[in-house]
């Protein structure tokens, strides 16, 4: 059972999030905490003695986040259930009694995908990411150091393994001069440093002991490895081509998947640390303007009915810049990766032809 201290900052952390300091908080966290919940599963703990306190304290912290949960570890999504299925339900539309259907990354179907900005008037840049955990860790937050750099060992050894054109070098986090470090993060290939939302979930631990990057000398393929997740799978190129991108994805992920073991629930599907990235884990996006439409008030209104959400240029948490937006599918559980690719296609596509009408 959790002690009283983890109980009183549980009671405290409620009276911040309704109090005045909380009165601009509209995050999910926030909105389903209730009383109710918070008597069910304050005294609960996960085998490795994760705590109801554990899973809220990013959203605790910063009162300006969108979702503010994480699952310290996978039990945690049952364990505290009552807390996660209310935003797991608002964030994908994906119901308790729900299951996530089996894997279609969408292979055989790359010709759906022709570039949807062949002249090059809208679209920049095309991404596509996927989200794995390594069988028998946890998340972030109960991780040893041994355990980062022993993960780290076991997806080095499988990365040296790519052929092709997805041969590329590993570069581990712990090592690497600022500079380097700080000119793949501005070229949008690298995860950025210092995160809040991570820190304060306790994400953050030994950094940047076994974090780092693998990539093919091209950087159209990219692994993060221990950022918010064990690894970050990444395809991405300029351009609109989104069925090279998921070609080269497919080919990356269906590799490395016989090379390591990844966890996977029968019902949330791929296991990740945030509850927005369960499920399929993809998000698909393209870096695109559009001046016309995105200078309209309800433009991320539009985007929602698209299912499709809006991010700033350097990402999640960041602004747009020059007009241009990140604009990719919004759920990833309960439709499958190729299900989650063409949201955004279709989306975005749709967006392309208002641009040309307004
Ligand atoms: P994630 O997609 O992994 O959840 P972020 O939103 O933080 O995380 O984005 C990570 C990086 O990927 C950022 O630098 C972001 O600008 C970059 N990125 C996302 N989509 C694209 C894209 N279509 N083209 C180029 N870079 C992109
Ligand atoms: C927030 O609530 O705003 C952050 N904790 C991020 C939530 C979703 N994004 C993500 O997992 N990349």
């Amino acid at each position: 059972k959790a002690d009283c201290e983890t109980v009183k900052k549980i009671e405290e952390a409620y009276k911040k999030l309704n109090g005045p300091e909380g009165e601009k908080c509209k995050s999910l966290l926030k909105k389903h905490l209730t009383k109710n919940v918070i008597d069910e599963l304050k005294t609960k703990k996960t085998k490795l003695g994760a705590t109801l306190y554990d899973c809220i304290r990013s959203g605790v912290y910063n009162l300006d986040a969108g979702v503010g949960v994480y699952a310290p570890d996978a039990e945690a999504y049952k364990v505290f259930s009552g807390l996660f299925d209310p935003i797991i339900e608002e964030y994908h539309g994906f119901k308790p009694n729900e299951k996530q259907p089996p894997v279609d990354l969408g292979e055989g179907k790359i010709r759906e995908f022709p570039p949807l900005d062949p002249k090059g008037k809208y679209i920049k840049s095309t991404r596509i990411r996927c989200g794995r955990s390594l069988a028998g860790y946890p998340f972030n937050p109960c991780l040893k150091e041994d355990d980062y750099l022993a993960m780290e060992g076991k997806v080095k050894k499988a990365f040296s393994t790519f052929d092709g054109q997805l041969k590329g070098q590993y570069y581990p986090l712990d090592g690497m001069t600022k500079e380097t470090q700080n000119k793949l993060i501005a070229d949008h290939f690298l995860f950025k440093e210092g995160d809040r939302h991570l820190q304060h979930a306790n994400a953050c631990n030994f950094w940047p002991k076994g974090r780092g990057i693998f990539h093919n000398n091209d950087k159209t393929f990219l692994i993060w490895v221990n950022e918010e997740d064990h690894m970050r799978i990444i395809s991405m190129q300029d351009g609109s081509d989104v069925g090279t991108v998921l070609d080269r994805l497919i080919k990356g992920v269906k590799h490395i998947e016989k090379q390591v073991p990844f966890s996977r629930d029968d019902r949330l599907g791929w296991l990740t640390f945030c509850p927005t990235n369960l499920g399929s884990t993809v998000r698909a996006s393209v870096h695109i303007k559009l001046p016309k439409i995105s200078a309209r008030k309800d433009f991320k209104d539009i985007c929602e009915k698209l299912n499709l959400q809006v991010r700033g240029i350097h990402g999640e948490h960041s602004e747009s810049e020059g007009g241009v937006y990140d604009i990719s599918n919004k759920a990833r559980l309960g439709l499958s990766e190729y299900e989650a690719v063409k949201q955004m296609y279709d989306g975005v596509k749709k967006l392309i032809e208002m641009e040309e009408k307004e």
